[in-house]
């Protein structure tokens, strides 16, 4: 039995003080989709099996490049943070696993591996941080890392990235994802050839040293901290990438690491189909990479992608397990409410995308009726799915309304008074 940041009593009695609607409301949608031939029980079971992984840095309040205003109670190190992942788990049981980042998570793996299983928790992807220097560390990444053109910089960035395979390694993680700062500020400042072999002959080092059962991840940034060219910009780079690597090299997608209106969900069908979609990076943007809250300013996209990804598993698409993890600065919340409610808004949207009649659509598409077709997609995505989404959260033994629950708790009083204010802290933009 895994140990409990909230009481059991208290999530009992904040659902049984809201059941009765909630019955009420699942037996109204279950009436409702039962005439499109849905049976809700079987939506449930398969949003229920839906997860996405917490990111270790989303507890703590994130900031921009002007500033960071801490909330109370922030985690003061990977094992505050591990207990914060463990309540969003809790409440919602969509998050069963924590994304770490190396250093800014690094402790004794046996510790770490103690404390995730003490709370029920498992770990996710490793990512490495080569984009800041780490105190102490002999070779600055100022100017580049694993495509620097000082070969001593890019041995140390290849160790760096094999050490967080060595971590995950000891406490069960499968997969590393890479994401780089390395790019240029002005034209000519670096040759776009050069830096991208030199890149791909670093990361082919790292490649050697993944396990047989592991997968790594390159992530593709359009810009910053460059903001004149990245080495690796955007979705066609990043596929070249894992073309280039071997099988176990994948494309991850984070939602804001593209330019303005770009069609995000077609990139996602384009890796989905030629076997190099190897996961994402959930938030939501207006303008750029913002790391806002999933679902918060566009969920109409993201139900979108995940309409791409319902329709590979509809089409049989085998070796087909993409990660789900949440990449988000949460700035102006309490970072465990965000997260609470992003990783409901990642369930939202796979709800509504079960709920597409892909039949119907198949056969507007091939009509040529494409008012049909899109209204097929509408009609999935104007369904209120909160009941199932309820339903799913209820059967797991997490919370009917889990930021009330959370609220109610206390549990954010609670840590304050544990944990000392804190003045500053690791950003939380990746
Ligand atoms: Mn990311």
């Amino acid at each position: 039995m895994a140990e409990q940041k909230i009481s059991n009593d208290l999530i009992a009695s904040e659902n049984d003080r809201l059941l009765a609607a909630h019955e009420s409301d699942y037996e109204a949608l279950g009436a409702h989709v039962a005439r499109r031939s849905i049976d809700i029980g079987a939506v449930t079971k398969e949003v229920a099996r839906f997860f996405v992984a917490v990111p270790s840095w989303g507890v703590g309040t994130g900031g921009t490049r002007f500033a960071r205003f801490p909330g109370n109670g922030e985690p003061r190190g990977i094992f505050d943070k591990l207990d914060d992942c463990a309540v969003v788990q809790q409440l919602t049981r969509a998050t069963p696993t924590v994304s770490l980042h190396i250093p800014w998570d690094k402790a004794d793996p046996a510790e770490l591996k103690a404390h995730a299983d003490a709370l029920g928790l498992g770990f996710d992807a490793m990512n490495s941080n080569t984009f800041s220097d780490a105190p102490g560390q002999t070779n600055s990444y100022k100017y580049g890392s694993l495509s620097h053109v000082d070969a001593a910089t890019r041995a140390q960035a290849v160790e760096h990235n094999i050490e967080c395979i060595e971590i995950g390694k000891a406490i069960g993680s499968k997969a590393l994802t890479v994401w780089i700062g390395d790019g240029s500020n002005f034209p000519g400042q670096t040759n776009f050839a050069q830096s991208f072999e030199r890149y791909l002959a670093a990361m082919q080092d790292v490649y050697k040293a993944l396990p047989d059962d592991w997968r790594i991840f390159s992530e593709h940034k359009m810009y910053e901290p460059a903001f004149y060219s990245t080495v690796v910009q955007d979705w066609g780079t990043n596929y070249l990438i894992a073309q280039t690597l071997g099988p176990k090299a994948f494309c991850l997608v984070d939602l804001g690491h593209h330019a303005p209106n770009t069609n995000i969900e077609m990139i996602v069908s384009r890796l989905i189909q030629f076997k190099k979609l190897g996961g994402f990076h959930f938030n939501d943007s207006k303008y750029g990479d913002d790391d806002l809250d999933a679902g918060s300013i566009d969920p109409y996209r993201l139900f979108l992608v995940f309409n791409e990804l319902v329709d590979a598993d509809h089409r049989g698409v085998t070796d087909f397990h993409p990660a789900h993890m949440i990449d988000q600065s949460h700035n102006v919340t309490d970072p465990i409410e965000s997260l609470i409610s992003s990783a409901n808004e990642i369930r939202r949207a796979y709800a509504q995308a079960l709920l597409v009649d892909r039949e119907a659509l198949a056969g507007y598409q091939d009509d040529n009726d494409a008012l049909m077709a899109s209204d097929t997609l509408k009609r999935a995505y104007r369904t209120d799915v909160e009941p199932i989404l309820a339903e799913a959260r209820l059967l797991a033994g997490g919370a009917i309304d889990p930021i009330a629950a959370y609220r109610h708790s206390g549990y954010r009083q609670f840590v304050s008074d544990k944990r000392p204010a804190s003045t500053a802290g690791s950003g939380g933009i990746v």
